[in-house]
């Protein structure tokens, strides 16, 4: 039995009353809101023992160094990464990917080659491979979808050609909700040598993932959409890849030894967190990371599974409302809709007005929206403290809207 009653007491937030109403958070998708256990791991670092990590040989430096690295070594287990050096803390999934395209992608891409990801890929997931495809004269190829917001499996095959060097995809879709068959597109990629980069923004938070089950070289996901703070991000990168990749930034911390003119790197994962690193921040994230666990991934994802499908099924109800995306067995939380002609803005601001937030615009994803023929959407998103009373709760605003707007 999932106790949503229970995990929403851990959520000082959600019992803020927002314009006067009790609050219906459904923007998780774009950043979720934060538990007890992590607020009070940050509180205890900047009460009990705060001050810089790796650097002072004080009794206050060794214990936030000692939580900084543990946390790490949470994040690890929770993926499964093998080894707690093949997780690099950055900002976010945006910084994380543009690692891996300025120091991989500046290494390995040549004029000629092709860089694969599908037409469902937040901005995050495509800007920094155009920058990197400009530069190198390489070339960016899309995985088209279905009209309800599936990959066309079927044109995988012939559009993964030797050319292919990197394909970078994401496990679920912001938008669409769709959950991608990543693990069948890791294997057919790597079978042609290209190196796979997993968008997780979405998926970690979510459900469970292992990086030895997927076999993905980088996989990427942000802290605050986890229930951890903001400010930090994880980069999984397989050991040998990492190993050959030169730094993205330089600085303090991610050296060895500096001369007046050349350095030499420090080892892994340091060797790409330059300068003081979002270390309160970060073990904010392990408390996630085991708050989270406390709860049980599976369990998560079944009772979002649950939500969302109850979700659809009230909303495609309503004349006027068209879902975007695959049936619910398909997706993770997300319900991204239009409704009659209504700007998805208007929706919901006036949502807002009964104090239920959800997200409207392209959501970082315009190349999509152009591909379904739409500018914006009105999105609802789903975590672990939603239950379908707030569903309902939706559905009697949107059938309220409808009626006054006609
Ligand atoms: N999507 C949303 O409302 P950052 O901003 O770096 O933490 O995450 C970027 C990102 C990358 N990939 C996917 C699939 C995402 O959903 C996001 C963030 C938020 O949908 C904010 S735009």
């Amino acid at each position: 039995m999932f106790d949503v009653a229970r995990i929403r007491a851990d959520f000082p937030a959600l019992s803020c009353p927002v314009r006067g109403k009790s609050l219906v958070f459904l923007d998780s998708a774009a950043s979720s809101q934060k538990p007890f256990p992590v607020l009070e791991a940050m509180e205890r670092i900047y009460r009990q023992c705060y001050a810089n990590v790796h650097r002072g040989i004080y009794a206050f430096s060794e214990e936030a160094t000692l939580a900084y690295e543990n946390a790490r070594e949470r994040v690890a287990s929770f993926i499964h990464a093998p080894r707690r050096e093949e997780i690099v803390f950055t900002r976010n999934t945006t910084e994380a990917i543009n690692l891996v395209a300025y120091s991989w992608g500046r290494t390995n891409i040549r004029p000629g080659d092709r860089i694969l990801l599908t037409q469902m890929e937040h901005h995050s997931n495509i800007v920094p491979w155009q920058l990197l495809a400009q530069e190198k004269g390489a070339e960016l190829v899309y995985l088209p979808i279905t009209d309800d917001g599936l990959l066309r499996m079927d044109l995988l095959d012939s559009l993964l050609d030797e050319r292919v060097k990197l394909v970078a995809i994401t496990m679920m879709s912001n938008v669409l909700g769709t959950i991608n068959p990543v693990k069948e597109i890791v294997r057919k990629a790597r079978a042609m040598g290209a190196v796979v980069l997993v968008d997780a923004a979405q998926s970690v938070p979510h459900m469970p993932v292992d990086v030895q089950d997927l076999d993905c070289d980088f996989l990427a996901f942000s802290g605050h959409k986890m229930c951890g703070p903001t400010g930090i991000g994880v980069l999984y990168g397989k050991a040998s890849l990492l190993e050959a990749m030169p730094p993205f930034l330089g600085g303090g911390d991610m050296i060895r030894r500096v001369e007046w003119d050349s350095a030499t790197w420090n080892d892994l994962p340091w060797k790409f967190e330059a300068g003081t690193p979002a270390f309160v921040e970060a073990i904010g994230l392990g408390a996630a990371v085991d708050y989270l666990s406390g709860i049980g991934m599976e369990k998560i994802a079944a009772h979002e599974r649950e939500v969302t499908a109850y979700a659809m099924e009230r909303l495609s109800a309503l004349e006027g409302l068209t879902v975007i995306g695959p049936p619910a067995h398909q997706r993770g939380g997300v319900v991204a809709f239009t409704f009659r002609r209504i700007h998805p803005h208007d929706v919901a601001h006036m949502l807002d007005m009964e104090g239920i937030a959800v997200r409207a615009g392209h959501h970082c994803a315009q190349p999509l929206h152009r591909r379904l023929g739409l500018t914006a959407t009105v999105r609802a998103s789903f975590y672990i403290y939603n239950s379908p009373d707030e569903v309902d709760r939706l559905a009697q605003a949107l059938e309220h809207i409808g009626q006054m707007l006609g």
